[in-house]
């Protein structure tokens, strides 16, 4: 039965049953009876697998297909009338070519299977600052990891109404064939249809389709902003918090610094770290003239290899229940998961992400990987024994810091911030990173990625840098955030990372937030202010503060090699580029005369 009366949902569905032929309908209400029969039957069909249930209680397993593993930002498209609208860096197609494409793949597609349809809500249900959507599926899969990640059900149609502010999302399994995989997502419309895929950031449609793509075009036109950002809260000895936003492109460490550790001597002091998101953020100004962000998810999909008890305790933690697991290696001895990093002991009687059966160590010994380099966890939010309190916050946290980084083996310092906030957009519409295995593709590749949106940006890149002057304009500027670059992955010429990373970069947040305060010197460099070295907290580390001038030093020659191949870049894109940025580009150029 239909869980609303809302007739453009209701005449919106009705054309989406037309066109693929379902067997029957059936409307996900959120309660936890109905999920457990659908994960009972999804384990009765072999779609996945259930995990031990004293060790891992609620988990399951599921691998896709060995092509149907990340993103494939190829087949990822901008669908505005205009192409100019989508812009330089993203792949178009005109609407009503991309809509007969897709109806064409979609038609009949779910002969003989069901129709789950998925209210959901980005946002705490009902909270000013969330919105709506429906997705229907024909994967099992897909409901359960809509379950985790956002908030489902009944509540989500009656927050909503009558009201015809909802996404629409269509995803087809099809026959899950790469050459026919199109994720298409169409800002004029409220609208994204998904086909041929069964992986994750294609087919969890409130993800990158809604909140990143669809919600940065909405976000344009009514005044705030759709982020690829984590959200975290730094707590001092004496109680008060502080919000941070960062974005890093994908696989670059959202997750690790959302959830990360404070070394020994910090936490000794009573230093916390509170996670509010780990990969989106959804940012407006509030009443008092500060931006406040909250998090549309409700669960974290994050990248497995590398997690374990060290690197990420509280990621690992939040794994243990109601989880599922996706293309990570299988343990047959008892039933659990294991992947790259988790430890040093990779099972011997193992499953490796596409189902043969291996000795883990011998294989591994052979330069194999048990685990998808990209294999990923779906966990619910509140496992994470650090979540903030201020999660389910209507309104969002107060945020006192944006901070852009990547992957950068060479160049970039371990920490500088920007002169102001025009110049903060500069750094972060300029900044690049390597790519990763999150996206189909050359792994390795450095690549501009502005604010971590390349894959995201749901209009006009040079809009949207433009989108980001524009709120500066309208913040004060003691109100706004200030604004940073981060770089964990300097690596020396032996290949080596130079910077422990994970937890120890609490070290760089402390200075981050000192700089907030006006509480510490910085030197004023031709890219910004970095760190003296004495005022990064290195009590602990095995590391002398030489080792860290190495990693905070500026090198000119190679910055005006930069600075050449960021004026390349805005080529691209003509004279959309606002003219703060080229002030910022021409400042850059003549500092480094
Ligand atoms: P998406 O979910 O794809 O958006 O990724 P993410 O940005 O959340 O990245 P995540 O935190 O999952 O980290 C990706 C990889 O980077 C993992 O293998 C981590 O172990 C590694 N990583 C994270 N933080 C650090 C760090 O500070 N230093 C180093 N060297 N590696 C890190
Ligand atoms: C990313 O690639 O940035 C992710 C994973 O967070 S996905 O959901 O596949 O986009
Ligand atoms: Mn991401």
């Amino acid at each position: 039965m239909a869980l609303t009366t809302n007739k453009t949902i209701l005449d919106w569905l009705d054309e989406q049953i037309k066109l693929v032929n379902p067997k029957e309908v059936v409307w996900i209400d959120g309660s936890e009876e109905q999920l457990e029969k659908i994960r009972e039957e999804a384990v009765k069909t072999g779609e996945m697998i259930k995990l031990n249930e004293d060790l891992l209680p609620g988990c399951l397993y599921h691998r896709t297909k060995p092509d149907d593993v990340a993103r494939v930002e190829d087949r990822t498209l901008i669908c505005s009338k205009k192409e100019e609208d989508a812009g330089p860096t993203n792949h178009w197609m005109e609407p009503t070519k991309a809509y007969k494409m897709l109806y064409d793949i979609a038609r009949n597609s779910y002969e003989g299977r069901t129709m789950y349809v998925i209210p959901y809500s980005m946002g705490p249900v009902g909270s000013p600052l969330s919105k709506i959507g429906i997705e229907v599926t024909d994967s099992i899969y897909v409901v359960l990891n809509m379950a985790i990640m956002t908030r489902i059900g009944k509540s989500v149609m009656d927050a909503l109404g009558d009201s015809n502010d909802w996404v629409r999302g269509l995803h087809a399994k099809c026959n899950v064939n790469a050459e026919e995989r199109w994720i298409c997502q169409f800002p004029e419309d409220n609208a994204i249809i998904s086909v041929n895929s069964a992986y994750g950031g294609n087919v969890l449609l409130g993800k990158k389709c809604f909140a990143l793509r669809i919600a940065s075009y909405q976000g344009k036109n009514e005044g705030w902003q759709a982020e690829h950002m984590l959200i975290l809260g730094l707590e001092n000895p004496q109680g008060e918090v502080k919000y941070i936003c960062a974005a890093f492109p994908s696989a670059c460490g959202k997750t690790n610094l959302a959830m990360l550790i404070p070394p020994e001597g910090y936490k000794k002091k009573g230093y916390k770290v509170w996670t509010v998101g780990d990969d989106i953020s959804w940012i407006r100004k509030g009443p008092d003239g500060r931006l406040y962000a909250i998090n549309p998810e409700n669960g974290f999909f994050g990248v497995a290899p590398g997690t374990n008890e060290k690197s990420n305790y509280n990621a690992l933690a939040s794994t243990k229940k109601g989880a599922i697991f996706t293309n990570v290696a299988r343990n047959l001895d008892n039933n659990t998961v294991w992947w790259e990093g988790l430890d040093k002991n990779p099972p011997v009687n193992a499953e490796e992400w596409k189902g043969a059966k291996v000795n883990g160590p011998d294989y591994v010994a052979e330069g194999n990987k048990l685990a998808h380099p990209n294999s990923r966890f779906t966990a619910p939010a509140v496992n994470c024994p650090c979540l903030s309190s201020e999660f389910e916050n209507p309104n969002g946290v107060p945020i006192s810091a944006f901070v852009f980084g990547g992957r950068r083996a060479k160049l970039a310092p371990l920490v500088y911030q920007s002169r102001d906030w025009n110049h903060g957009v500069f750094v972060g519409a300029t900044m690049a990173s390597e790519t990763t295995a999150a996206a189909a593709g050359a792994v390795g590749v450095v690549r501009r990625d502005p604010m971590a949106m390349l894959p995201f940006c749901g209009y006009h890149m040079a809009d949207y840098w433009q989108h980001w002057i524009d709120i500066g304009k309208t913040l004060d500027p003691d109100k706004a955030p200030k604004i940073f670059n981060v770089n964990w992955f300097r690596k020396d010429d032996e290949g080596n990372f130079m910077w422990p990373g994970f937890g120890d970069n609490m070290r760089v947040l402390d200075w981050i937030i000192q700089r907030c305060e006006g509480k510490v010197d910085a030197k004023e460099t031709e890219i910004g202010y970095v760190p003296y070295s004495k005022d990064i907290n290195l009590e602990g580390l095995d590391m002398t503060a030489e080792d860290l001038d190495k990693i905070l030093d500026v090198d000119k020659d190679l910055w005006k090699e930069e600075a050449d191949g960021i004026e390349e870049y805005f080529v691209k894109f003509g004279d959309k580029v606002p003219a703060e940025l080229r002030e910022s580009l021409a400042t850059l150029k003549s500092n480094l005369e």
